[in-house]
């Protein structure tokens, strides 16, 4: 009988430090989700490591880059060097489906879950090339 007191006092408690530890999960999952912005820039067809502004793009582990096709013509932002035995095997925006930058104002992104250099190119427009660093 003297316990129970005690006993609710103990559960509440726990309760509580599963919601401190809920909302602190929390916050670090939204200080992670910062995207980064990379522009398809106007007339993109006819340049090569300028036709992607900024390049390389600069993110950190874990950091989404979003690519926006802001030129009036179809691109893909496709990873590896043309040739290379690994080419789209870590992104592509691909010639089809929801992710294909058909169109101006289409993006694409992707997550890099590890360090590295990552570059990329335009399978529509080969010398369009573009590096991605993440530290
Ligand atoms: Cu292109």
């Amino acid at each position: 009988m003297v316990n129970k007191p005690i006993y609710l006092a103990a559960s509440l408690l726990a309760i509580l430090s599963v919601i401190v530890i809920g909302a602190s999960g929390n916050t670090s999952v939204f200080a992670q989700s910062d995207k980064v912005q990379a522009s398809i820039v106007p007339g993109a067809s006819t340049l090569t490591d300028t036709a992607v502004s900024p390049n390389p793009i600069q993110a950190k582990v874990g950091q989404t880059v979003v690519w926006t096709n802001d030129d009036s013509a179809f691109h893909t932002v496709t990873s590896g060097l043309i040739g290379a035995a690994d080419v789209g095997k870590l992104f592509d925006s691909g010639l089809a489906g929801p992710t294909a930058l058909t169109a101006k104002g289409k993006t694409f992104e992707h997550t890099f879950d590890a360090a590295g250099e990552f570059d990329y190119h335009c399978t529509l427009h080969p010398a369009m090339t573009g590096k991605v660093i993440v530290t």
